[in-house]
């Protein structure tokens, strides 16, 4: 006798649905996943639940289509090798959309190219998009995640749902956000960010398939309509371009969010300092990307007696309370940190956090299944056989790089030794000070202090560095990147300027200010900062300073600068505190005009009249010198 079990498969239009129950998502979520079903026409539909299982069955799948490779050494840690031309964030290919361009983009100079934010209208945009998306996922899974950007359920927190036909970014976006069924009870019948990926690489592939990795660098396009709350990217698998929670949604959408709303979506790490007399602060840090945000995040003290426990290393939501604190959450789960550089001396508590339940991307390999990139050189067995991300036998002392320098690590911020206790509290923690900095490899001291809420504001409007290999710029170029968010921004940096301004109000204690260089260096090149642990004695001055001590300070023409001595330097050897600290008058005269220069052509009439005027008496004060 043979029972026939009827398999009841749902479908939405004639598209199976794989996993998960289609008739419990809201009415609203419901019509946006039609709608993709409808547009890219993939085989089925996955609707995804956080689990373990989950998990297992997706990365199985990986190893088997050889995308993943299992670093045997670990628990669950896994490499990934993209197509070699899909390996940073596509800063000329991301545009935000909005009706009216000065909503997004400030009034340049004439003739001047904009470097603050690319704008299209919706409506070009549209053409862009119907070139690209129409069946873009035939052939393949779209996977439906439904994240929590901050703690499921926190008042502070906002929802998102994304689809997708990778699953890398379904593994990622499991660690960098937090995926669970309880979103769907959270969002309710509630509005949510329409988040729409796809690797642009249907089936029949049109494109030969590198790595097991299919993309399609020629047409990547990464676009936002703040308005109606939505995000669309195309073309590529890349951290910031493909796990839209991160820089799409936790900045570029929040960040028109908090306008609206009155607070700040921001490009930094929040960290917790208790000193040796077991006082605790909180501060914020704003760094451009791969200027050493995670660093400093994590950093194990070089000095003994400090605690420092880590809330977030890239991105920070913060508002004020109803006493006028400033409070931070860290609205991801996770950290794509860059891998390069990362050792157990430069920063253990990282190490510590991915030794298992990780996955890395575009670093080398050992022949012993371990991970390996530049600065791993003390930390694997001697003569041991090494695979490039580009998968070439290669030894340490051979010429070229193992791993590409935007390589990066991906793992559970609730596994870092040094998670701060309320890393998830849905109040956030109080912020006393906030920190600007930048690769500047000349003129600019180890630390400066602004000298008003408004004076930081300039002194954020201001930041530079040299280029990192975190988008696609080359070179050593020192770049404007203003409040590290150059590329990060979602609307009119004019504006956003004034938000930042507004946000001074009687009753409120505003943090203080300051600005760090871990980066400059001496006629050689060669750092004249330690860094890294060394960091500690900088934000011990900092905290000294959010204490009120005014004995530790002298005036300048760029803001309060240490007085001599009240950095701790003891135990640390030829540290020239003369040329870590000079202000050559001729760098900041230039410097400066350099910088008003940069805001009247790229930001213009949108510009704050407070902003230029603190440039034009910072620049009188040096002509006086
Ligand atoms: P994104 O994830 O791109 O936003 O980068 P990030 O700001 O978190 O930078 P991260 O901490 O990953 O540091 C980037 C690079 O700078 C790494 O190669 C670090 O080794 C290096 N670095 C970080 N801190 C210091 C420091 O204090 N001194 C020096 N010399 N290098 C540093
Ligand atoms: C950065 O570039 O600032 C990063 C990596 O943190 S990405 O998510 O690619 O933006
Ligand atoms: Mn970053």
């Amino acid at each position: 006798v043979y029972e026939v079990h009827e398999i009841v498969v749902q479908r939405v239009g004639h598209v199976p649905v794989a996993k998960g129950d289609f008739t419990h998502l809201s009415k609203k979520v419901q019509r946006f996943v039609a709608h993709c079903v409808q547009q890219f026409k993939p085989r089925g539909i996955y609707i995804c639940d956080g689990s373990q299982e989950e998990a297992d069955e997706i990365i199985h799948k990986l190893l088997e289509r050889g995308t993943l490779t299992r670093l045997t050494k670990y628990k669950n840690n896994y490499l990934c090798r993209t197509d070699p031309e899909d390996v940073a964030r596509v800063e000329s290919k991301t545009f935000i959309c909005t009706q009216n361009k000065y909503d997004t983009v400030p009034h340049v100079r004439e003739g001047v190219q904009g470097t603050l934010g690319r704008w299209m209208s919706p409506e070009n945009m549209k053409k862009e998009l119907d070139a690209r998306f129409p069946s873009c996922m035939a052939g393949r899974m779209m996977y439906v995640i439904p994240f929590s950007m901050g703690p499921v359920g926190s008042p502070l927190s906002k929802i998102g749902v994304q689809v997708t036909d990778s699953n890398y970014v379904l593994l990622c976006m499991r660690i960098m956000t937090r995926v669970s069924p309880k979103v769907w009870e959270v969002l309710g019948d509630g509005d949510f960010v329409k988040c729409i990926h796809s690797m642009g690489c249907p089936r029949p592939v049109q494109r030969r398939v590198k790595n097991h990795w299919p993309c399609n660098p020629e047409k990547v396009l990464i676009t936002h309509f703040p308005e109606e709350r939505k995000i669309k990217s195309f073309g590529s698998g890349y951290g910031g371009n493909s796990l839209l929670g991160k820089k799409c949604f936790a900045l570029r959408i929040a960040s028109v969010i908090a306008r609206d709303e009155g607070w700040m979506a921001e490009h930094m790490l929040i960290m917790s300092i208790t000193t040796p007399k077991k006082k605790e602060y909180f501060v914020a840090a704003a760094f451009p990307s791969a200027c050493g945000k995670t660093n400093l995040a994590m950093l194990n003290p070089g000095v003994p007696g400090y605690k420092i426990q880590c809330v977030g290393d890239d991105i920070a939501w913060m508002r004020f309370d109803d006493s006028g604190v400033l409070r931070g959450i860290n609205p991801e789960a996770g950290f794509f940190g860059v891998a390069p550089g990362t050792n157990m001396k430069t920063n253990p508590n990282a190490m510590l956090t991915f030794q298992e339940n990780s996955i890395f991307t575009n670093v080398a390999e050992t022949a012993d299944g371990g991970y390996y990139w530049e600065g791993l050189e003390d930390e694997v067995p001697k003569g041991i056989g090494i695979t490039t991300w580009l998968g070439q036998p290669w030894h340490i002392g051979h010429g070229g790089k193992s791993a590409h320098p935007n390589s990066r690590f991906t793992a559970p911020a609730s596994q870092c030794p040094i998670i701060h206790p309320k890393w998830e509290d849905p109040k956030g923690v109080p912020v006393c000070a906030i920190i600007f900095g930048g690769r500047r490899p000349t003129g600019v001291p180890l630390v400066i202090e602004a000298k008003s809420w408004a004076h930081g504001v300039m002194i954020g409007a201001c930041v530079k560095s040299e280029a990192t290999a975190a988008a696609e710029h080359t070179g050593k170029n020192i770049m404007h990147d203003p409040m590290a968010m150059r590329p990060f921004m979602g609307y009119n940096f004019g504006h956003y300027l004034q938000h930042w301004l507004d946000l001074e109000k009687p009753g409120r204690k505003m943090p203080k200010i300051f600005h760090v260089n871990w980066f400059r260096v001496d006629e050689n090149g060669k750092f004249l900062w330690p860094g890294f642990g060394e960091n500690i004695r900088v934000l011990d001055w900092i905290l000294r300073r959010c204490d009120g001590d005014d004995s530790i300070w002298q005036d300048s023409p760029i803001g309060l600068l240490p007085k001599k001595g009240t950095i701790n330097m003891s135990g640390l050897s030829d540290v020239r505190e003369e040329d870590l600290f000079s202000l050559p008058t001729h760098y900041w005269l230039d410097d400066t005009r350099e910088s008003r220069r940069f805001l009247e052509d790229q930001v213009g009439s949108d510009t704050p009249a407070i902003i230029t005027q603190l440039l034009d008496q910072q620049e009188a004060a040096f002509q006086k010198l």
